[in-house]
């Protein structure tokens, strides 16, 4: 791989096509060095090792500085000294790294809640769904760059890329402090030249065997035919191996089972015995949820409804959907339909919940057939409205029919900007609003 301390850094400047590279790979910069640095400013510019300085200390992070002394993570703090005896050592704080890891999770988790992350300071994201809200995914990464830099004051470097793999090599190439985009149709052209162990799963071993056949490059390996590659290194590693030098990499951004949900759930001050309270509750929480998934930008396939009975009872009951979905109309439904199950004339609740899981970016691969198209062109519009004159303006109406909401949106839209007029509304959908006796409303889930 190229030389991690930046001497061969390439990064995009200029206007890019980045219409089919949805995947980013963000990856902090020297990262526990850098936020030692934080505390410490007189230290920067200077040769930095984070690590053990006892007899056989490895080094944990090193400064760009301290790399070109040829020091890297992992090697044996004895050996880094001899190359570079005027390494200034930390021992290290591994609390605060975890706090400023999870400060910028939150930051990646604001923009898409479909973040993997990878470990305490790189992670994943698919910005697939994100465009309408935040832009194009080089416009996304540059403002992520930004705010983690005015937010934490630390630095971070960004692949752009069409799949895991390449947006993972683009951040790496990108460091420090850089972000590199590589367009879709140019993948191969960015992938062939680099070395074999560049490819992800090449370690040492597998290098020394590829290099026995005179591959020395991606390109090699992409080129290889199949039987001799598969003799070398066996067949599950051969045909990985091909696949990553073709630039195909299928897999998803994943994210972490906490974060893969959108819910909402409110508790009541005093238990809830009226079905038909108990389903507008319902329906005010499905809309929250569908809400959010729109502007999250993703469709949610599993709908979980979670219920608390007077006497503390939790239960939950989930519901997966032929297709994924972001329209809380759909979500209610099966809300509804699970609540069938689990209540009974006369139960009492303390506690609704509901949540969208399976999450994944929406309008890809458009489906022949929509269930929800009229519905999502309802409430879409209604999200515009609401985007112009507050939230309580025309939720609880638009969910009662789609032609009616569409009726009472076209209305708030030809309607002048009069103040008057949409407090009026406003005041409205609060009255309508205050049968609910909710009084402890949380949001859970990404
Ligand atoms: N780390 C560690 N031991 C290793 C590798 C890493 O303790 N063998 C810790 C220290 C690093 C952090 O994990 O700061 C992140 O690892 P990276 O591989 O991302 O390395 P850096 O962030 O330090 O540098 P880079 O700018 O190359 O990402
Ligand atoms: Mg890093």
């Amino acid at each position: 791989m190229s030389k991690q301390d930046g001497s061969s850094r390439q990064v995009t400047t200029g206007p890019v096509d980045d219409s089919a590279t949805p995947i980013l790979h963000v990856d902090m910069d020297a990262f526990f060095v850098s936020v030692e640095l934080l505390r410490r400013p007189e230290l920067r510019g200077k040769p930095v090792l984070v690590g053990g300085t006892a007899g056989r200390g490895v080094v944990s992070a090193a400064s760009y500085e301290a790399r070109r002394y040829g020091v890297n993570s992992a090697m044996p703090m004895s050996v880094a000294l001899q190359r570079c005896p005027n390494a200034i050592v930390l021992r290290g704080d591994y609390a605060s790294y975890s706090r400023y890891s999870k400060q910028v999770m939150k930051i990646f988790e604001e923009v898409t809640p479909l973040v993997e992350p990878l470990s305490i300071d790189e992670a994943f994201l698919d910005v697939s769904g994100a465009r309408r809200l935040h832009g194009s995914p080089a416009e996304i990464a540059w403002a992520i760059r930004e705010r983690v830099r005015s937010e934490t004051g630390l630095t971070c470097s960004i692949g752009v890329a069409a799949t895991k793999y390449v947006a993972k090599v683009a951040s790496s190439r990108a460091k420090p402090d850089g972000m590199l985009v590589v367009p879709a149709a140019e993948t191969l052209a960015f992938l062939h030249p680099l070395p074999v162990s560049a490819l992800w799963g090449v370690g040492r071993v597998t290098e020394e065997s590829l290099t026995r056949l005179g591959l020395r490059t991606v390109g090699d390996v992409a080129e290889m035919p199949a039987d001799a590659l598969q003799r070398a290194v066996g067949p599950a590693l051969a045909s990985r191996l091909t696949r990553l030098a073709n630039g195909i990499d299928p897999r998803d951004v994943e994210t972490a089972r906490s974060e893969k949900s959108i819910g909402h759930e409110v508790t009541f001050g005093h238990d809830l015995t009226d079905p038909t309270q108990i389903r507008r509750e319902l329906l005010r929480l499905s809309d929250d949820v569908a809400v959010r998934l729109r502007r999250a930008g993703v469709v949610g396939r599993t709908v979980v409804l979670k219920l608390r009975y007077g006497d503390f009872r939790t239960v939950t009951r989930s519901r997966t959907l032929g297709e994924p979905t972001d329209v809380a109309r759909r979500i209610y439904d099966e809300a509804s339909a699970a609540l069938g199950e689990l209540v009974g004339d006369g139960a009492r609740i303390r506690l609704i919940g509901v949540r969208a899981e399976q999450l994944r970016p929406s309008g890809g691969g458009a489906a022949l057939w929509d269930p929800d198209e009229e519905w999502r062109g309802a409430e879409r519009a209604v999200d515009e409205v609401t985007a112009r004159f507050g939230r309580g303006a025309v939720r609880p109406a638009a969910l009662v029919r789609p032609g009616e909401a569409a009726a009472r949106v076209e209305s708030m839209r030809r309607r002048p900007l009069d103040a008057a007029g949409a407090s009026r509304d406003a005041a409205d959908a609060a009255e309508a609003a205050e049968g609910r006796a909710g009084v402890d409303r949380t949001q859970f889930g990404g």
